[in-house]
């Protein structure tokens, strides 16, 4: 049996809702996961008390929506074990993070025939910037082969990597798949070659614990809204001597040390990379989401992610006529199917009629598709709200939706 870590209808205000006449059953943290009440009220704390803007103004609400911001920096660099919050860049999300990677960094770092390694199951935000970072400096992209069950093989890695890789690019947890990839592995063969390693964390800062250092990775993208946060906040981790190496790519207010008519000198970190007023109320709430999710244990969280996604797999991969994506074990958060004959889009639809919310598409992976020779697919994705009781209801749904199209 697996029970929600939370008690869901005295943390999570939406979880009471009813939809279509049925208790909601939340299916899509993967695209956003909803945010519990110590969450919301941070954010409204920030403005009814203390809304100003940050490291500008001599007064004291300035200085407590500063101090306010500083703090959940500090506490998400304790999070994934940042060496030090000069290391966290708030960002918009993963998307903006590794668009800044590939500009700051890449542009400055890549010259004509080097290469990229990423693999074919990656988000697009892990993919189009790497695309037009090669177009602009006339590097070359070289896709990792999947294993036919859609996992990484750390040698098809090895094969791919020589002495003209400048970067490798993985997702840790795929969006769709749920496989959970060999990142470390893959970073020290990446250092073997002086490459370094980037990380698309959006679906695995959330659901396990994260360790920068240990993992030894260069670069770490995330979104606060995926893990209990706010929309619209996110972070980009990077080794602090990778960031102080790579050129700023949001030019104006406060990032910079000195300006005259002609030039301009940058700020330190993080502000050279945090050009304009931020999304402070975001920040906040995310160190409020940190707070929550330390409160559980993130190895907590991991081991209820992996049950569920496990359990759901076998559950789904039993009703006849559904095919399940991914391998079976291990994977975590996220499961996606399709059933015989009935478009993920209707499937989706008619789950809805039964409160529950999935999504249905190509997840932004338009590759991944191709290569799993589908146009779309329909995707269940759970969180630490979530319980097998979910599960159920989801099976129940699923055949309910079979017997509706069979008429
Ligand atoms: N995936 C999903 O439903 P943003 O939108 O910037 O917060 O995150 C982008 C992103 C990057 N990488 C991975 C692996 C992701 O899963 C996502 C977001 C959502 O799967 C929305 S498309």
């Amino acid at each position: 049996m697996i029970t929600a870590l939370v008690d869901i209808t005295e943390d999570f205000p939406i979880l009471k809702r009813q939809i279509n006449g049925h208790r909601l059953t939340y299916l899509d943290s993967a695209a956003t996961s909803q945010k519990p009440q110590v969450v919301i009220d941070s954010i409204r704390r920030y403005y009814e008390i203390s809304n100003a803007n940050v490291l500008r103004s001599v007064h004291t609400l300035a200085e407590e929506a500063t101090v306010a911001m500083e703090e959940a920096r500090e506490k998400i660099a304790q999070f994934i074990n940042a060496s030090s919050p000069r290391e966290v860049i708030f960002t918009r999300g993963t998307t903006e993070s590794l668009n800044t990677i590939a500009r700051a960094w890449g542009d400055k770092f890549l010259e004509a025939g080097d290469e990229i390694v990423l693999s074919p199951m990656e988000h697009h935000s892990n993919i189009i910037p790497w695309q037009q970072l090669a177009k602009r400096v006339g590097a070359l992209l070289r896709y990792i082969d999947l294993n036919r069950d859609g996992t990484i093989s750390v040698d098809a890695v090895r094969h791919l990597i020589n002495d003209r890789t400048r970067i490798v690019t993985l997702s840790q947890v795929s969006n769709v798949l749920g496989t959970i990839n060999p990142i470390s592995q893959v970073a020290k063969l990446a250092h073997e070659v002086g490459a370094i390693m980037v990380v698309d964390g959006a679906q695995s800062v959330p659901h396990q614990p994260t360790d920068v250092q240990n993992s030894d990775i260069d670069f770490l993208a995330f979104s606060g809204h995926k893990m209990l946060g706010p929309t619209g906040i996110g972070v980009l981790w990077g080794k602090e001597a990778l960031l102080e190496a790579a050129d700023p790519v949001v030019f104006g207010g406060e990032m910079i040390a000195y300006v005259d008519r002609e030039d301009a000198t940058w700020a330190e970190l993080p502000a050279k990379f945090e050009g304009g007023t931020p999304h402070i109320a975001g920040a906040i709430g995310l160190g409020a989401a940190v707070d929550y999710l330390n409160s559980l244990g993130m190895s907590r969280i991991e081991e209820h992610s992996r049950g569920l996604a496990e359990e759901a797999y076998r559950k789904l991969a039993n009703i006849s006529g559904v095919t399940v994506y991914g391998p079976a074990y291990p994977r975590t958060s996220v499961v996606a199917f399709n059933i015989s004959g009935i478009h993920p889009h209707d499937v989706s639809q008619v789950l809805d009629a039964h409160g529950i919310a999935i999504r249905a598409g190509h997840h932004c992976a338009q590759p991944l598709m191709h290569w799993l020779d589908v146009g779309s697919t329909a995707r269940a994705s759970f969180y630490l709200y979530n319980s097998d009781r979910d599960i159920d209801v989801l099976v129940d749904a699923i055949e309910a939706t079979k017997r509706y199209f069979k008429r």
